[in-house]
């Protein structure tokens, strides 16, 4: 916005309409401080021009049929899947990158080892010179959103500057986005600046690429705690662009939580309501692709019991006045791994991506549909996989058809990463209650990972210290949501492992001082599950639908009663305590052996459990002293009833 003039897109903005603003002239804000950033970050981009989103429906469908215009989105068949489309991104930009993001922090001791550390003034310094000049020939967008419903007393307001039009459609699902934010903003209100760039500025008559990106080396996903910023550059993909998700709700807020006496985490909520219509809100927290979507939208396997959803990603929280904990959903909508989501593993998900739903890196059948695998449909006889090659499928020695590449190597049609985002609004299960500004009392927090081995279905907390100690030696094997290689365990404390915001040891002595702003008695009742454990037959648990059958466990700890064994690691239910009813082992095992199953699954593997308290302990060596000392002495009291 280096004058008036230019932020009138109409002359010059060529993908997309102008706003009903922007055509009067005039601006939607009087927010000095905003107007200034803004006009600021447009002079050293140079921006070919500004458009500040309005956030209206018209908004939405002008920039999806401009998306549709330059190639970037292919519209899907409006018979099978109405309003939706299929974006792919560039092959080198397909999830975050955890190796580039940043914590930048005046003193690196409070960003600590979890996080990678540049001094903010360097960093600021070096991405001043990666802006300068990276949206020349494009449209800088201003997204005002909320994270939160708007007005909600924990709800936040951030303003998102950015050049890829794909991020501005994102953001009107994932968030609440435009005129009416800025509304709630005023004059003079608080928000995050949050800048974002694709870095890739386009040259006068230079043809644009459908996913323009940076190259790794330029990427970065920079967080300045200190003064609430963002600033990220050179990629567009989920969390890296959609500045609101992680950036904004888990690692600016964590930080503003800790300041502010509220807890900001990678958590699902769900409503669970029983036979008897009693209702229990329960937060769970798992690594991404740990299957937070599958559980929070959940079909339980047991009749009279209902899950409706709240939010699958994260859940912000505060200390009501009864002493409670309340949280709620920051986010307006689900950006969902999509391979291996289907009617067996998330019948609500793909109601809700039935429609107005943009998918990203997933295959395209030749009846304008998306395919991926593990949807639960046969593999189509010809489809584009998500790099936009034409594939034909073989059939494998096993009689499966797969697709193999030229060199006859198979290969995944859709990208392990590949995503949907899609209006929470949407769910055919979402909660009543999901946008009540005032958040629903929470009774239960969950923790969790993909662990095969040693980790129990279902583990209580005896207290909240315990409690705050098994978040800490949460663990779990790596997925494709990162770059990281798959398949091995790591250290992964409250799920929140790529998403602190400051040193985790200072974020665990936050999470101990909870008792301290509330009665303990008050807090929610903690869990640990692991629904992955392996044996030679296959997953030793049905998970799905069947994660009911724990949560009904669950509740009864909660108020007071269901079977329990007290253990060297906590309160385990006893092998018979599980309502196992209707229960159908999915990997064929006989009565006889699912009674063994659920024997060790419901046992403590004292050998196995003496190593994974080894492991916890070197996880606390890093951080040295930082460890709040009540850590390390749980630990010594678990490894002391591990010995007796
Ligand atoms: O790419 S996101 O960070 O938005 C999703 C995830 O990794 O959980
Ligand atoms: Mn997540």
């Amino acid at each position: 916005m280096a004058s008036k003039k230019s932020t009138t897109c109409a002359a010059t903005c060529k993908t997309v309409a102008p706003t009903a603003a922007a055509k009067k002239n005039t601006l939607p804000t009087q927010h000095e401080e905003l107007i200034t950033w803004v006009k600021d970050f447009a002079k050293l981009s140079q921006a070919k021009n500004v458009v500040w989103c309005d956030g209206s429906k018209k908004e939405y469908k002008e920039m999806c049929d401009a998306l549709v215009k330059a190639g970037v989105f292919t519209p899907l068949n409006p018979k099978k899947r109405p309003g939706s489309f299929l974006a792919r991104s560039h092959w080198s930009d397909v999830a975050r990158v955890e190796d580039r993001t940043y914590i930048a922090c005046k003193r690196q001791e409070d960003a600590g080892p979890m996080c990678n550390w540049i001094d903010p003034a360097e960093l600021k310094k070096t991405m001043t010179e990666l802006y300068r000049g990276c949206m020349k020939g494009r449209t800088l967008y201003v997204i005002p959103f909320s994270m939160g419903p708007i007005g909600s007393p924990i709800a936040k307001i951030g303003v998102e500057l950015t050049d890829s039009p794909y991020v501005v459609v994102n953001m009107h699902l994932m968030t609440r986005v435009g005129t009416k934010v800025l509304k709630e903003l005023g004059k003079n209100g608080e928000f995050v600046k949050c800048l974002h760039s694709i870095g890739s500025p386009l040259k006068a008559g230079q043809k644009d690429s459908t996913w323009p990106c940076a190259p790794l080396e330029k990427k970065y996903i920079a967080h300045f705690p200190e003064t609430s910023e963002i600033w990220s550059f050179g990629s567009g993909y989920g969390g890296n662009a959609l500045l609101g998700k992680k950036c904004l709700a888990l690692r600016i807020a964590s930080n503003l939580a800790r300041q502010e006496g509220w807890l900001a985490e990678h958590m699902l909520i769900l409503k669970l309501t029983s036979p008897q219509k009693k209702v229990y809100y329960i937060c769970a927290a798992f690594p991404s692709a740990c299957g937070k979507t599958n559980l929070a939208m959940m079909e339980p396997r047991i009749p009279g019991w209902t899950v409706e959803t709240v939010g699958d990603d994260i859940s912000w929280m505060k200390i009501g006045a009864d002493g409670r904990l309340y949280a709620i959903n920051p986010e307006a909508g689900f950006f969902g791994v999509a391979p291996g989501t289907s009617m067996e593993s998330n019948p609500n998900a793909m109601r809700t991506i039935a429609k107005n739903t943009i998918f990203t890196n997933c295959g395209l059948t030749d009846d304008g549909d998306i395919w991926w695998e593990g949807m639960g449909v046969p593999a189509p006889d010809h489809v584009i996989d998500w790099k936009g090659v034409s594939r034909k499928p073989t059939v494998n020695a096993k009689g499966k058809k797969v697709f193999l590449d030229e060199k006859g190597e198979e290969i995944k049609v859709a990208h392990p990463n590949a995503r949907f985002t899609a209006p929470a609004a949407q769910c055919p299960v979402i909660a009543a209650e999901w946008e009540d500004p005032a958040g629903v009392p929470i009774d239960a927090f969950l923790f969790g990972g993909r662990r095969p081995t040693v980790i129990p279905l279902v583990n209580q907390a005896k207290d909240w210290t315990h409690a705050v100690f098994m978040g800490s030696a949460a663990g779990s094997e790596t997925t494709a949501a990162n770059l990281s290689a798959v398949g091995v365990v790591r250290r992964d404390p409250m799920a929140m492992l790529p998403f602190f915001g400051y040193n985790a040891a200072d974020y665990l002595l936050h999470w101990l001082t909870m008792p301290l702003r509330t009665s303990e008695a008050k807090l929610p009742k903690v869990f640990f599950t692991n629904w992955f454990r392996k044996d030679g037959k296959g997953f030793m648990w049905n998970g799905f639908g069947d994660n009911a059958r724990v949560l009904k466990w669950v509740c009864e700890r909660i108020d007071g009663k269901g079977k329990f064994q007290d253990t060297a690691i906590g309160y385990l239910p006893t092998p018979d305590a599980l309502d196992m009813k209707g229960y159908v082992d999915g990997s064929g095992r006989t009565a006889g052996e699912l009674k063994t199953v659920m024997a060790t699954l419901t046992s403590v593997d004292k050998e196995g459990w003496k190593k994974e308290i080894a492991a916890v302990a070197e996880s606390y060596a890093p951080f040295g002293n930082k460890i709040p000392f009540v850590l390390k002495a749980k630990l010594a009291e678990i490894t002391a009833a591990l010995n007796t």
